[in-house]
């Protein structure tokens, strides 16, 4: 078989609807030969217009091994319509494998929008919220009214092709013909509103008929006029006090005409039966007024109002560049409980963000369901003080149907445990569900072990992922909260990355962390940036600086640095200004340090001036990568003189770092503070005694704890760090594991048999923060790394740790180039590592074996094997070349 390119890309998305400027291409490889390579490619894109296809762009072929970003160079894109590209493989052989993929265009000129952004008719009243629950205890009339808006039209022919582009400030979904058009949830999603909001766009072309036509759309308060944040005055409306809504179809005849259809004053407007439905506060709906053919076409819209144009501002309109809010699970119950009548507690099994689906029958007219949710339960009910303000409840009057399945539409809560009242009858377990959201990537980490426990904490880890990327990175999805806190999203970073594909995402959330960076320079705690909140934190607002970089070291692709230097230069910049001595201490912003560190107190300018001297060193690399030597050399120095005044500060002869606290010495040994590998090994001692002394167990906080078992590794004790991550004793990542988390929590000890639960003020279930160490199941016991100087995973450097205490792992990872696998297992031999390199340059491999001459495969010693030439004996180690190709080696393992 040649070399084979799957997954096809176009600006890191799959088949993206919204394509506005100059795309770049991307694809992954495979092949079962040894030494397999793509030698060139060739790509071909047609416009895909009404009267026929038209070839835009031939780039010729093109001789190289890169499968990253190559940029469409052809006619300039029009708008609204789709293109087909056609990928050829040349792989070494000669041998051609072609494969071909489609995107499409969202709007390319901005002049080319005629949609108005239309409200509610001020002369609207609210249906009122029925007299018994006025008791809610949030001020309901902050939210509006759910409202429905609909558009009439006439074809006398159908189109050849249509696309509709539309957002909304607040949430929406849309119906063409009484149709759901697209699959996003919450769209358009939360960004920096005040800056730019998404639109969403979409094919319709096969909804459409001659004759009579409808479109039409549900319009909720989201973000943009919800409640959001730790808001303690209660106080929804960050962005807008009424939504808004943005429609416009675009509408190709054969002949190559075009004609629109937009948001304006003609279109109609009434309530629906949705009261409020809020993020925080869940979802109030009444179905008794329900008017279920509302979005057809020709429907009754007698006593609707004309909607209201609002303005018609276009500027902030952007294309949405990563894939919406979806559902993308959906969990049974695993148990019901009837605690008393009409009152039941039901288990999903598994702490997730999404909502319940629950169908009811034989429920008299004006029956009142309501929905509670929760992440854990305390004597068999629903443990809610964690929530704070956040009231997560759904309620729902039936309108008497023979059956009716309820699953609220404009909210989402963080919840294993839902309580169903109000339920005339039994609940079948079969009736309920619940439905996991999080925005659409690709899962392409996987890990599993002989450890059922640390097979659950990386579950776990993937699970606080899905829960936590839901339009942004939050830290958490359930309280009054769920914000985007930039030192949560850095330390999670690597280890999102490698377990999904969520780089767009982190991309596209980064211009809301710019948006927010001060005229000084400083980067926000949070972005959005909600006013009452601060900036400039160390480490914190290093995110601004970290996430970029490590969004490039796993995507191979330097746009990310292209539109993040500038920010990153000045916040590095910012720092040196207020602190001409180098040592961080002034500017600090909220200066959080250590953030839930156990039982040790690393010092908050130490920390400060380590991540002033990572975040100098990154953004010089970063503008190396660039092309932009000069402004790397300076900042070179400048990293130099931080290095120094930090050893000056911080480091004794001895090796001990000021404090004398695991993550003093994890950040001095993880970011390169040492003057030579003397000293460096000096602090490597004193790391290993501050582990001992603590009876080997962690005392970093939520910064530093990620660097724990790759530094300990890195400094030839992987022993300790293995022993740290199966140990099942407070403060242990298995600790949780131990209490039946199917989360990572917020806290080591968010619940104990001893102390009960963690404070209420702050004690999330869901908080992805601690499961940092997720990155190092890959790259640490499988061994999936890449080079230092690597980017992209061109340059594998594979190198298994075989955890004693595991007898196999396995997993992969899909990277940039392809798919790499790794899985070793134990016996009394020795190992058998079975890996996979994807086509391209050969991967290193280190093996813990110190002669060549025992490592075999299929029984033949390797230097007979094709596609392995052992480059390095170490006294410690063994290191391969590895072609592409799959190899099963034996050895073994002192
Ligand atoms: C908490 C957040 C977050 C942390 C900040 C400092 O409220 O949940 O995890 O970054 O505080």
């Amino acid at each position: 078989m040649s070399v084979a390119a799957y997954d096809l890309s176009v600006d890191g998305q799959r088949e993206p609807q919204g394509i506005v400027t100059s795309p770049t291409f991307s694809w992954r490889l495979r092949s079962a030969d040894r030494g397999s390579r793509q030698l060139a490619y060739r790509i071909r894109v047609d416009a895909l217009l009404p009267g026929g296809r038209v070839r835009v762009w031939e780039s010729g072929r093109v001789e190289t091994i890169e499968t990253t970003a190559a940029r469409y160079r052809g006619y300039p894109l029009s708008s609204s319509a789709a293109y087909e590209w056609t990928l050829d493989i040349e792989d070494a052989t000669g041998e051609t494998s072609t494969t071909t993929s489609r995107f499409a265009t969202g709007i390319v000129h901005p002049d080319e929008w005629s949609a108005a952004w239309i409200g509610k008719n001020p002369v609207f009243r609210k249906t009122a919220v029925p007299p018994q629950d006025t008791d809610i205890s949030f001020t309901v009339n902050k939210l509006q009214q759910v409202r429905r808006f609909v558009r009439h039209f006439q074809l006398d022919a159908v189109p050849e092709s249509a696309r509709v582009h539309a957002s909304a400030r607040g949430i929406y979904r849309l119906y063409v013909n009484g149709t759901r058009v697209g699959t996003d949830e919450l769209a358009p999603g939360w960004t920096e509103y005040r800056d730019r909001i998404t639109y969403q766009s979409w094919d319709v072309s096969g909804l459409l008929r001659v004759g009579q036509n409808s479109i039409a759309a549900l319009l909720g308060d989201g973000w943009y006029v919800g409640f959001i944040g730790t808001d303690r005055r209660h106080q929804a409306q960050h962005y807008g006090k009424e939504p808004a809504l943005l429609v416009q179809l675009m509408l190709d005849a054969e002949d190559g005409g075009r004609s629109v259809i937009a948001t304006d004053d003609s279109w109609r407007e009434a309530p629906s039966e949705i009261i409020y439905a809020d993020q925080l506060m869940g979802q109030y709906e009444d179905s008794r007024h329900e008017e279920p053919d509302w979005h057809l076409p020709g429907s009754d819209l007698e006593g609707w109002s004309n909607a209201v144009v609002v303005d018609h501002d276009h500027s902030k309109l952007t294309p949405e560049v990563d894939p919406g809010v979806r559902r993308t699970l959906t969990l049974p119950a695993v148990s019901v409980t009837e605690r008393e009548p009409r009152r039941h507690i039901v288990d999903f099994g598994q702490n997730l963000v999404g909502r319940v689906s629950l169908t009811v029958r034989g429920q008299a007219a004006g029956t009142r369901i309501q929905l509670n949710h929760a992440e854990v339960l305390d004597a068999g009910e629903l443990y809610t003080a964690n929530l704070r303000t956040a009231e997560p409840v759904d309620v729902f009057w039936t309108n008497g149907a023979a059956e009716q399945t309820f699953e609220p539409r404009f909210t989402l809560h963080g919840f294993r445990f839902a309580e169903v009242q109000g339920l005339d009858g039994d609940l079948d377990p079969a009736d309920i569900s619940a439905v996991v959201l999080h925005n659409g990537f690709d899962i392409i980490g996987e890990f599993a072990s002989s450890s059922p426990a640390l097979d659950r904490l990386f579950r776990n880890i993937e699970w606080g992922l899905r829960g936590n990327f839901v339009s942004i990175p939050t830290d958490c999805p359930q309280r009054d909260e769920r914000l985007g806190w930039l030192a949560d999203a850095q330390v999670f970073a690597p280890t999102a990355l490698a377990i999904a594909d969520v780089a767009p995402l982190l991309r596209r959330w980064m211009r809301d962390v710019r948006s927010a960076q001060s005229d000084d320079g400083a980067f926000p705690d949070i972005a959005p940036h909600l006013i009452h909140l601060r900036e400039g934190a160390p480490a914190w607002g290093d995110g601004g600086v970290t996430i970029p970089w490590n969004i490039y070291r796993a995507t191979g692709d330097d746009v990310i640095l292209r539109e993040s230097a500038e920010s990153m230069i000045a916040w590095v910049r910012h720092i040196e200004r207020h602190n001409t001595d180098l040592i961080w201490r002034n500017q600090v912003g909220n200066n959080y340090g250590d953030w839930l560190q156990v039982g040790a107190e690393t010092r908050k300018d130490l920390l400060a001036t380590a991540y002033f001297a990572y975040s100098t060193d990154l953004t010089a690399r970063s503008l190396r990568v660039l092309g932009r030597t000069e402004e790397a050399d300076e900042l070179e120095s400048l990293h130099a003189r931080i290095v120094e005044a930090y050893r000056n500060e911080f480091v004794e002869a001895d090796g001990t770092v000021a404090g004398d606290t695991q993550g003093a010495y994890l950040l001095t040994l993880a970011f390169d503070l040492h003057a030579d590998e003397a000293e460096r090994a000096r602090i490597a001692n004193r790391l290993v005694e501050a582990v001992v002394r603590a009876g080997t167990t962690l005392t970093a906080g939520f910064v530093t704890v990620g660097l724990l078992c790759p530094i300990l590794a890195e400094i030839g004790r992987e022993d300790l760090a293995f022993q740290l991550l199966h140990n099942e004793q407070y403060p242990s990542w298995l600790y949780s594991v131990k209490n039946g988390a199917t989360t990572i929590w917020e806290r080591w000890d968010g619940w104990s048999s001893e102390g009960g639960f963690q404070s209420a003020r702050m004690n999330s279930f869901n908080h992805y923060s601690l499961g940092s160490v997720g990155e190092w199941f890959l790259s640490g016991i499988l061994g999936i790394r890449q080079s230092e100087t690597s980017a992209g995973f061109r340059q594998l450097a594979l190198a298994p740790r075989f955890d004693p205490h595991l007898d196999h792992a396995t997993g992969a990872l899909e990277t940039p180039r392809g798919r790499v696998e790794s899985s070793w297992k134990r016996d009394s031999n020795g190992i058998t590592w079975q890996v996979t390199v994807p086509p391209g340059p050969a991967a290193t491999a280190q093996l813990p074996c110190t002669s060549d001459s025992t490592i075999t495969e299929g029984g033949i010693e390797i230097s007979r094997s094709t596609g392995i030439t052992v480059t390095e004996l170490g006294s410690a180690c063994t290191t391969l070349q590895l072609e592409p190709g799959t190899y099963s080696l034996q050895f073994p393992v002192d």
